[in-house]
C-alpha cells in the first residue's frame, strides 16, 4: 500500500481544505453536482451568470457546463483584479534564461496595459473573433499576453512548444488554418539561442501553409528576414493603437483554445477546450490544490506550450490574482542550482515541476540545492508522469527539507486542469501515489472488457462523469474525439492510462496503456516517430516503443530496417536520429535507434511490439509466446542486434 506520509507539523495550518471539508465538499460534489458547481462558478465574475449548470451525455457525446453563462475569461484573468483595487499587485515576475541579465515585474494594472496593447494590435493586423491564432513563443511575458489577447477579443489561440520544428509548427497551423502567428524573434534557452521567427518563416514555405500576418515581438535582437506585408514588428504596429479594448462577451461554450496534443494514432490532434467550464475548473482546482493566500509567490516550471503552463501559468493563478514567477530558462543553466537560487531570488512559496527535472537534479547530489536558501517554500508540486518514489522522497526531503507536502497531480490536456492529487491540508502522502480524486470526479478501473473492477485492484482508468474543465472535442473533428476517447468503454471517458487503487482508495497511476509514451513529461505518439522514420528515403520499415529511462522516466527505442542495398552503419543511425528531430523536434530524438534486418510479425503481418517491448528493456527472459510469429528467427537477432548496442 506504500508509505503513509503526514504533513508536518505547521504545513496544513490556515489551509483552505481540511479533511472534513474534503469529504463534505466530495460528497456534495457527487450528490448534487448542480449546486456544488454553482457555488463554484461565482469564482468567476459573469455577464451573465449561468443558470444551467451541468448538461452533458457520453453516449452520445455532447458535453455543456454553464451553458446560457456570458463571460469573458480575460477579464477574469486580469481586469477584474484592476478594478477592485488590486493593481499594483505583482502578476508576473520574469526572470530571464540568463541569471545576470534583468528580469522584469510587471503589475495586473501593467498587464492589463499589455493585454490591450497586444489584442488591439492584433485587430489592427484583421484578426476577428471565431479565427484562430497560432502562437510559438519563449518563456517571455508576451507568451502569456499574446493568449490573454486573444482570449479577450474572442479569437481561439493554439499555442505550439517553441522547441517544435517547422514541419511540426506547419501541420498545427493548417490543421486549424490558422490565419495568424504570433512570434518572437528568437528564445533563449540555456544559453542558446531558438531560432522562432526562422522557424515560423521554414513551415510557411511549406506547400499548402500560408497565413495572412505575422506579428514578431523583438525579445533577442536576433537578425531575422522580414516578408514586407505579411510580417509585423509588435513594437511598431502596437505604437499607435488605442489604449482601450472591451473584452468581448462570449458564451460559456465558445471555444478558448486548440492544443494539440499526440494520440496513439495518426497526426497529433486539436484538443478543444471551451470558456466558461475551463475558467471555474482552472480556477478551483488553483485555489484548493495550491492552497494559494494573497501575497504568496507560485511559480510553475512548466513552458506555456503545454496544457500545464495553460492551466497553472497562464488562468488558474491569474484568475485567482496570484503573483508569480515566469522562468525563460532551464534547470541545468549555467549550473545544477538555477531552479533553488530563482526560488531563493523570489521566495517562491508553492512551486510545482515534473518529475523528470527532478530525477536530473537528484543526479546531481544534494549541494546544489542546500547552497540556496528554500526557506520561502511551503508546497511542493508535480505533474506530467508518474514519479518514482525514490525522486518523491529526495524532492521532499532535500528540496523541502522535509516541511513542505507534494501535490503530485494526474490530469491530461484533455482534462484541462487536475483530475486527482491530495490536497495539503486533507490528505497524508503516499511517495508515487497521486492520490484522491478532486471535487466532481468520479474515477472507474476497467479491465480490458470494460468490467467494472471494485475495490483494491488494477485496471484501465475511466471516468464516469463529466467535470466543467473537460475537453469538448477534436478541432474540427467531433468524430475522433468519441472515437479516441468515448468508444472504447462506451458511456465512459477513457484516460488511456493504466492505473492501482489501493485499499485506502489512493490512485497510482501506472502509465499509459496504449501506444503513446511519455518522454520527460512530454506525450509522443509512437506512430509519429514510426511515420517520420519511414519519410527517410533510406528507410523501409520502423517500429517505436518506449523503454524504461533513469531520466526521462520513458526513452524512445526505435527498430528501423532499411531499404534494399543500404548498408548499416554509424553514420547511418545518427542520420537517422538527426532525421526524427528534424521532422518533429529536440524532444523526439530517439534514444536508441536499432537497424534491423527484420521485425518480428505474425502471419497476418502484424507487428508484434509486445515483443519489441521488451528487448527494449533488455527483458528477454518474458518475451511471451511467440509461436504466432511468421518467423521466430527473428527474435534471436533483435536479442543479439541490442546486447550488442
Ligand atoms: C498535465 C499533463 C497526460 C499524461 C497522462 C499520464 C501522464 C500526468 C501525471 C501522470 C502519473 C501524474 N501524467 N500527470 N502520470 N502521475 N501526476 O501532463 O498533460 O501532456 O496531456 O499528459 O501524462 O500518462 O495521461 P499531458
Amino acid at each position: 500500500m506504500g508509505d503513509r506520509i503526514t504533513p508536518g507539523p505547521g504545513a496544513t495550518d490556515n489551509t483552505h481544505c481540511s479533511l472534513a471539508d474534503y469529504d463534505r465538499l466530495y460528497a456534495q460534489s457527487l450528490s448534487d453536482p448542480d449546486a456544488f458547481w454553482r457555488d463554484q462558478s461565482r469564482r468567476i465574475e459573469w455577464e451573465v451568470a449561468p443558470s444551467a449548470i451541468a448538461n452533458w451525455s457520453y453516449d452520445p457525446v455532447d458535453i455543456r457546463w454553464f451553458e446560457d453563462g456570458v463571460l469573458n475569461i480575460c477579464h477574469n484573468a486580469v481586469d477584474r483584479h484592476v478594478a477592485s483595487g488590486r493593481g499594483d499587485d505583482v502578476a508576473l515576475i520574469f526572470e530571464p534564461d540568463d541569471p545576470d541579465e534583468e528580469g522584469r515585474k510587471l503589475s495586473y494594472a501593467e498587464l492589463l496595459a499589455e493585454v490591450i496593447r497586444m489584442a488591439n494590435s492584433l485587430k489592427a493586423m484583421g484578426v476577428k473573433k471565431g479565427d484562430r491564432v497560432t502562437i510559438y513563443m519563449p518563456m517571455i511575458p508576451e507568451g502569456a499576453i499574446a493568449m490573454l489577447a486573444c482570449a479577450r477579443i474572442g479569437t481561439i489561440h493554439s499555442v505550439v512548444f517553441g522547441g517544435f520544428s517547422p514541419d511540426a509548427l506547419a501541420g498545427r497551423i493548417s490543421d486549424c488554418e490558422s490565419r495568424f502567428v504570433i512570434c518572437a524573434d528568437a528564445g533563449r534557452r540555456g544559453g542558446k539561442p531558438v531560432p522562432l521567427k526562422a522557424n515560423v518563416d521554414a513551415a510557411l514555405s511549406k506547400d499548402g501553409v500560408e497565413v495572412d500576418a505575422v506579428l514578431v515581438v523583438n525579445h533577442t535582437g536576433a537578425n531575422i528576414a522580414m516578408t514586407t506585408g505579411r510580417d509585423h514588428w509588435y513594437h511598431e504596429i502596437s505604437a499607435d493603437v488605442p489604449a482601450e479594448c472591451l473584452c468581448e462577451p462570449m458564451k460559456a461554450e465558445d471555444p478558448l483554445f486548440i492544443l494539440y496534443t499526440s494520440g496513439s494514432t495518426g497526426k497529433p490532434k486539436g484538443v478543444l477546450h471551451t470558456t466558461g467550464g475551463y475558467a471555474v475548473w482552472t480556477a478551483t482546482t488553483f485555489h484548493y490544490v495550491f492552497d494559494y493566500k494573497p501575497g504568496e509567490i507560485f511559480w510553475c516550471s512548466a513552458d506555456i506550450g503545454w496544457v500545464t503552463g495553460h492551466s497553472y501559468i497562464v488562468y488558474g493563478p491569474l484568475i485567482n490574482g496570484a503573483s508569480q514567477v515566469i522562468f525563460e530558462g532551464v534547470p541545468n543553466y549555467p549550473d545544477h542550482g538555477r531552479f533553488w537560487q530563482v526560488i531563493a531570488k523570489h521566495r517562491v512559496n508553492v512551486f510545482y515541476t515534473a518529475p523528470t527535472a527532478i530525477r536530473a537534479l537528484m543526479r546531481e547530489g544534494e549541494d546544489p540545492v542546500k547552497k540556496h536558501d528554500r526557506s520561502s517554500l511551503r508546497l511542493l508540486g508535480t505533474v506530467g508522469e508518474p514519479i518514482n518514489p525514490e525522486a518523491w522522497r529526495w524532492y521532499h526531503e532535500v528540496v523541502g527539507d522535509g516541511a513542505s507536502p507534494i501535490v503530485d497531480t494526474w490530469w491530461q490536456t484533455e482534462t484541462g486542469g487536475i483530475m486527482i492529487t491530495t490536497l495539503p491540508g486533507a490528505h497524508d502522502m503516499k511517495p508515487g501515489s497521486a492520490g484522491k480524486p478532486f471535487f466532481g470526479i468520479r474515477p472507474q478501473l476497467v479491465d480490458n472488457d470494460g468490467g467494472v473492477l471494485e475495490g483494491a485492484t488494477d485496471g484501465n482508468l475511466c471516468i464516469t462523469h463529466s467535470w466543467p474543465g473537460q475537453a469538448r472535442s477534436v478541432y474540427g473533428d467531433h468524430e475522433r474525439f468519441i472515437q479516441t476517447y468515448f468508444s472504447t468503454y462506451k458511456g465512459k471517458y477513457f484516460t488511456g492510462d493504466g492505473c492501482r487503487r489501493d485499499a485506502d482508495d489512493y490512485y497510482w497511476i501506472t502509465g499509459r496503456v496504449d501506444d503513446v509514451i511519455n518522454v520527460s513529461g512530454h506525450r509522443m505518439g509512437t506512430a509519429e516517430v514510426e511515420s517520420a522514420l519511414v519519410a527517410h528515403p533510406k528507410v523501409a520499415e520502423a517500429a517505436v516503443v518506449g523503454y524504461p529511462h533513469d531520466i526521462k522516466g520513458q526513452g524512445i527505442y526505435c527498430y528501423v530496417t532499411l531499404n534494399a542495398g543500404e548498408q548499416d552503419s554509424a553514420e547511418l543511425v545518427a542520420e537517422l536520429r538527426g532525421h526524427v528531430r528534424t521532422e518533429i523536434g529536440p524532444i523526439a530524438t530517439p534514444d536508441h535507434l536499432h537497424l534491423t534486418p527484420a521485425l518480428p510479425k505474425t502471419r497476418s503481418g502484424k507487428i508484434m511490439r509486445r515483443i519489441l517491448r521488451k528487448i527494449a528493456e533488455n527483458d528477454y527472459a518474458s518475451l511471451g509466446d511467440t509461436s504466432t510469429l511468421a518467423d521466430p528467427g527473428v527474435v534471436d537477432s533483435l536479442i543479439s542486434g541490442r546486447l550488442n548496442r
